[in-house]
């Protein structure tokens, strides 16, 4: 079995679990935040078999958008030293996504 462990921007989250479970997967979402822009994202783990990791990948695929976000860097600079924000456009996603082996699986 394998863990599917995806980052997704809170925007797409709903359709993505109304998707998966649609189509019979089981996932959580977490509430997160992204180390580089310090905003709200979403993970959503999902315990699958083997043989259905293509498909949770497609349907995160299918239901991820990417997305230009405005990250507010500090930029150091000129005589005096001082520093301003400086705007920097980076791309967010669709989906960031891990898959890792999963030893065992229990509900008990
Ligand atoms: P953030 O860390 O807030 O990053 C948002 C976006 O900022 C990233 O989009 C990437 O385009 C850019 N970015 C991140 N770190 C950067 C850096 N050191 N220098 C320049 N640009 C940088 P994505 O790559 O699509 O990542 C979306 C979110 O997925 C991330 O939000 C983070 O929460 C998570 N993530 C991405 N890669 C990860 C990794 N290797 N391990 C754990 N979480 C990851």
């Amino acid at each position: 079995m394998k863990l599917i462990t995806a980052i997704v921007q809170d925007e797409d989250v709903s359709h993505l679990l109304d998707s998966l479970v649609k189509a019979g997967f089981r996932a959580t979402k977490v509430s997160s935040t992204g180390g580089f822009l310090r905003r709200g994202n979403s993970t959503v783990i999902s315990g699958v078999e083997d043989h259905q990791v293509d498909t949770v990948i497609g349907i995160v695929k299918a239901n991820c958008q990417t997305r230009t976000e405005l990250a507010s860097l500090p930029a150091f600079g000129g005589p005096m030293e001082y520093h301003m924000i400086q705007p920097v456009e980076v791309e967010v996603g669709g989906a960031v996504i891990f898959v890792l082996d999963m030893e065992r699986h229990l509900r008990v």
